[in-house]
């Protein structure tokens, strides 16, 4: 058991181990229920908004309600950090012969090995603190709504675009978790929506995947079409790509709390491998099997496998100085 001073000294204890570890924000909430947003999800699933997402379905109750996930969890430490890497000449530029695109999220190395291990660190400096404290670390993967917590937890609102903007970094940033078994104070909630009547993102979207503010068909996102799907394309999901081959961050580059507020990240390891940002059409289709092992090694690119990423090129025609 911990006394009462001893709670009272985590919070801070944690902020700072946080900042040391190159997070941007860190929050606090209860794992009071998800009512509101757990009708949100049924309703995502049940109008098959999730394409061929099954883990999403799979893993429903536990995201709806996280101590069916983590029994013990008495507070959610939500995380953020920030990967905004300036774009490097000669990417995400729009010519009249598109170049490929890459998102910036999957420009360094993969997030999920990077901030698993700051968590773990994190929750490593606490329980040698407080050896009584337990916990568990979750990024991405974990059935974790994130972007809600991290609202409940203060850290931002989530924009039309629905991604979670941050007051200071924008929406360029990675979301993370302790999940632990000791009661701390809450955060304030982050109410308000600073998006106001700006429509940026739902305007830029070029596949109508933004149908309606807030809320995303993931069958028409180009990041979904380019990472999740599995399968070749059809003739229509083909025509939306528009020379992304690995994500797509339309929405978020027009984002005026991107455009106003993101700052390169001090994070080293994000920063752009220069195969991912310079390759031309050609070279990503004379991509062979042994290249994109040793060039997309610990890249979360590799999610989509040598031939996803392969079905990506060749879908938009692959040879430079074509008309996309
Ligand atoms: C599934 C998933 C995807 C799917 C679906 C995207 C989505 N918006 O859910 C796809 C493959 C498309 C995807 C794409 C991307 N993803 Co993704 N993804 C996830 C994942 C695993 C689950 C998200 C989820 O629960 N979706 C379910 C749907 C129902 O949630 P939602 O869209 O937020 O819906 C809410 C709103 O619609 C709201 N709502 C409904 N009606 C209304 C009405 C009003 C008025 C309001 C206010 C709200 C509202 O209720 C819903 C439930 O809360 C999370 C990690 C995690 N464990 O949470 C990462 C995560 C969301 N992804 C992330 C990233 C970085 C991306 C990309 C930017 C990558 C890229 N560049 O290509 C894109 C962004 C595309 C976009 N515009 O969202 C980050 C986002 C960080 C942030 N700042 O928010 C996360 C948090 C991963 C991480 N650990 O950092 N992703
Ligand atoms: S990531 Fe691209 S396709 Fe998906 S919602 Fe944003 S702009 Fe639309
Ligand atoms: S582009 Fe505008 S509407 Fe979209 S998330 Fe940013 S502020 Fe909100």
């Amino acid at each position: 058991m911990m006394d009462s001073a001893q709670v009272a000294e985590l919070k801070p204890f944690i902020g700072q181990a946080a900042a040391d570890l190159g997070f941007l924000k860190v929050g606090f909430a209860r794992p009071e229920g998800l009512e509101q947003e757990a009708g949100d999800l049924a309703q995502w699933l049940t109008e098959g908004r999730h394409g061929t997402m099954d883990w999403m379905a799979r893993r429903q109750a536990e995201r709806k309600d996280i101590e069916a996930y983590y029994p013990p969890v008495k507070t959610i430490v939500a995380l953020a950090m920030n990967y905004f890497t300036k774009p490097p000449e000669g990417t995400a530029t729009a010519t009249a012969t598109i170049p490929p695109r890459w998102s910036n999220y999957a420009w360094g190395d993969d997030y999920h090995r990077l901030i698993k291990k700051r968590l773990k660190a994190l929750l490593g400096s606490i329980t040698a603190a407080y050896p009584q404290v337990g916990g568990i670390a979750c990024v991405d993967t974990s059935p974790v709504m994130e972007k809600v917590w991290a609202g409940r937890a203060g850290l931002g609102w989530q924009g039309k675009h629905t991604n979670l903007i941050t007051r200071e970094g924008g929406s360029w940033v990675f979301l993370g978790e302790l999940l632990l078994d000791v009661a701390l104070a809450p955060d304030p909630p982050f109410e308000q929506d600073l998006c106001g009547s700006c429509t940026a993102c739902l305007d830029a979207c070029p596949t109508g995947a933004l149908d309606q503010p807030y809320q995303i068909d993931a069958r028409r996102c180009i990041s979904y079409l380019t990472i999740e799907h599995r399968g070749t394309f059809s003739a229509e999901q083909a025509q939306m790509l528009g020379g992304w081959i690995y994500g797509c961050d339309i929405c978020q580059e027009v984002c005026p709390w991107n455009i106003t507020f993101a700052r390169p990240t001090s994070e080293e390891a994000f920063s752009p491998r220069e195969f991912i940002t310079t390759a031309g059409w050609d070279d990503w289709a004379e991509l062979s099997r042994e290249q994109w092992d040793a060039r997309l090694r610990g890249s979360a690119a590799r999610r989509a496998g040598y031939e996803g990423l392969k079905r990506n090129i060749q879908a938009q025609g692959a040879s430079d100085g074509a008309e996309l």
